[in-house]
């Protein structure tokens, strides 16, 4: 949904920051009704990134989340589970190639049987790229029989799945073939991946460059753990964290234990996250990540607890954006002829609630003249009672542009594409988006900025 934004003079700005020490913000100048469209939030390649590389989206939170609550819906519908041989396997696999078939992918259902019952891998083949180099991103769609498996793993297959709409909505134009998969029967023994690999002709196995896995990346006390096998897609991950000040630790929970395996047994470069599961966190992990010393990461582990209340929200989206991150770095692609440049800031930064207003700041550089009369500003926040917040752009001067006023608004969270007139403002130079919660109780972050011009 987009909205022009009117400039509001800073004289207005003052007198508003004041009003805003009661509950409700003064009218700023109404951003005027604007045709709602939807802007696609495409990635660009912007200056700081070398070129010919393109900077991969924010993976809304709000997506992958809601990927999850029909997750949880689909096993509640059929015995409570969504295990290999059950109809909740196949409904949740219906449910992912739906998305796949209407976003444009070429989806394939490879069936095998396992334990006397059809499993069924679902593969969706990004169209275009080189088919000599084919980059994959995995994660097992199957639960255990008892649960959900929304953390196991629901949250793998809900993240690659929003990675993989996320491409789509770019338009993005990878160097290399992309590949995605969802395996069937992880949980009797990495089955449906083992029967993709051993099922893969030679030739065509020798094409790909990589596969990535994705196997519980939301546990609800989680850690940051980073695949030690191929050391390029290692860096790429160790890369994202740190640049998004995360400290991570190499897994080491043994190599056979995911979907990952048979790749690797097949010579296959291969790397993934993990949040971990019934390992203890140690004093010092709660040191450096926060959470409980002396938990399991995840205490409903393969049990009937492993429902959409055992998800970390913060992991969820840190892992969902490195997935993203990796998958556009590694696939060395460019998006559409860019209409324009993208500045983004996709680090999580926390809204007091009813507190003093805080802000997520991006660098632009390298341009000339003033910004356009159309731009477009990407705001992702993840907080429940919207109409908590005020929501400005402010120019590198200092000039504050309303985006949102504060309002009875009950709905959660606010991922808009707003478009501001602001040809006055001189391009280059910090631009700060200034968020402000002006109600008691409801909470929530900032996951992402972003500019294009
Ligand atoms: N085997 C996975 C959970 C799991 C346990 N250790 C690791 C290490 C890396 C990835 C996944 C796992 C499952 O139960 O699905
Ligand atoms: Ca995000
Ligand atoms: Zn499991
Ligand atoms: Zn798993």
């Amino acid at each position: 949904m987009t909205h022009s934004v009117s400039r509001m003079p800073r004289r207005t700005a003052a007198a508003t920051v004041l009003a805003l020490a009661g509950l409700l913000a003064t009218a700023a100048p109404a951003a005027t009704a604007a045709p709602v469209t939807a802007v696609p939030t495409t990635a660009r390649t912007s200056p700081a990134t070398p070129a010919g590389t393109a900077a991969a989206p924010d993976v809304p939170l709000a997506n992958v989340k809601a990927h999850l609550t029909q997750l949880q819906s689909i096993a509640t519908a059929n015995g409570g589970n969504r295990a290999h041989g059950r109809p909740g396997y196949k409904a949740s696999v219906d449910y992912v190639k739906a998305k796949l078939d209407a976003a444009g992918f070429t989806t394939t259902l490879q069936q095998f049987t396992s334990s006397g019952a059809t499993g069924y891998n679902l593969i969706a083949d990004w169209p275009g790229g080189d088919p000599n180099q084919v980059l994959m991103a995995g994660a097992h769609l199957d639960s255990v029989s008892s649960g959900a498996g929304i953390n196991d793993n629901g949250s793998g297959s809900a993240a690659v799945l929003e990675t993989a709409l996320a491409v789509s909505r770019a338009g993005f134009k990878p160097a290399k073939h992309l590949r995605f998969a969802w395996w069937g029967a992880e949980e009797l023994g990495l089955v449906g991946s083992k029967y993709y690999v051993a099922n893969l002709p030679a030739t065509e196995r020798s094409k790909l460059s990589g596969y990535m896995n994705f196997d519980m990346i939301g546990s609800p006390n989680p850690g940051y753990f980073v695949y030690d096998d191929d050391p390029t897609i290692e860096k790429t991950f160790k890369d994202y964290f740190t640049g998004i000040g995360v400290a991570t630790e190499i897994e080491t929970e043994g190599d056979g234990r995911s979907d990952h395996a048979p790749f690797k047994s097949a010579g296959v470069p291969v790397g993934g996250l993990f949040t971990g599961a019934s390992r203890t966190k140690t004093a010092a992990q709660a040191q450096k990540w926060g959470g409980t010393a002396g938990q399991s990461f995840d205490r409903c582990y393969h049990s009937s607890c492993d429902t959409t209340a055992n998800i970390n929200d913060t992991a969820l989206d840190r892992n969902s954006d490195a997935l993203a991150h990796a998958v556009w770095t590694l696939s060395a692609g460019t998006t559409e002829p860019p209409t324009g440049d993208t500045y983004q800031n996709t680090a999580d930064v926390a809204i007091p609630d009813n507190g003093a207003a805080v802000t997520s700041s991006v660098t632009v550089s390298g341009r000339t003249g003033n910004a356009p009369a159309a731009l477009k500003v990407g705001v992702d926040i993840v907080h429940t009672w919207r109409g908590d917040l005020v929501i400005d752009l402010l120019a590198p001067d200092g000039t504050a542009y309303r985006l949102k006023n504060s309002g009875n608004d009950s709905a959660d969270n606010v991922q808009e594409t707003y478009t501001v007139d602001a040809s006055s403002e001189v391009a280059n130079g910090t631009w700060r988006l200034r968020v402000q919660d002006v109600g008691p109780y409801d909470t929530g972050y900032i996951s992402a900025f972003s500019l294009t011009f």
